[in-house]
């Protein structure tokens, strides 16, 4: 799938504000993926559709979870995490994209998982550090994502871990998973 189509069917899946992010981890990705030899096309497509279920409903979204039979402890955690692996379904039978390290990327693109393959970092981490992201430490990881990639990875869950943490809210298995494998591999 080309390029301009993927931005037209996901255009009318997003509000302008979540378009104008999506865009930002899309040249994001691309970049990282060049820099680290990952396949730049599915770079871009994932990275375009990576948050295509954002905007559906709660009830259809646990609705999803629930029938798919999705990780069904996803429902006793933050909605906020269900646009990941809803999303994966979604573009795959909506969208009609097949490739599953697409649709891995897209599924984990929230929580991380153990062993995320290269184009899961360059997803997950182009989400993080987009030119459109402003909050405290992002700046840091950016510098970080031009010389090492786990680097800046290690240092984006962390931050959001002490994030949650900070304000009391639980935190997903996956992503203490993921930081647990991150920290294991850099011994
Ligand atoms: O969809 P985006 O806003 O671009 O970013 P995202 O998909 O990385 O994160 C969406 C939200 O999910 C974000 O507000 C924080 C939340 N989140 C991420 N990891 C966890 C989490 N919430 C909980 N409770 N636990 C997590 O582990
Ligand atoms: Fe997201
Ligand atoms: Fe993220
Ligand atoms: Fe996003």
């Amino acid at each position: 799938m080309d390029r301009e189509l993927a931005l037209q069917l996901v255009k009318e899946q997003l509000t302008d504000h979540r378009y104008q992010h999506t865009i930002g981890v899309m040249e994001t990705a691309i970049v990282l993926a060049k820099n680290y030899g990952v396949n730049e096309k599915k770079a871009e497509l994932a990275a375009i559709f990576h948050d295509y279920a954002k905007f559906r409903p709660k009830d259809e979204m646990k609705q999803i979870i629930l029938d798919q039979g999705l990780e069904q402890n996803l429902l006793h955690f933050n909605s906020e995490l269900w646009h990941a692996p809803v999303g994966a379904y979604l573009v795959e039978t909506e969208v009609g994209i097949t490739d599953s390290e697409i649709l891995d990327a897209i599924r984990y693109h929230t929580s991380g998982r153990k062993g995320m393959t290269l184009l899961d970092r360059v997803i997950y981490l182009a989400d993080y550090i987009e030119p459109g992201r402003h909050f405290p430490g992002v700046e840091e990881v950016r510098e970080m994502a031009k010389e090492n990639l786990d680097q800046a990875l290690t240092q984006a869950v962390k931050n959001s871990i002490q994030f949650l943490m900070r304000k009391n809210q639980p935190v997903y298995p996956d992503t203490i998973y993921t930081y647990n494998d991150l920290v294991n591999l850099r011994r």
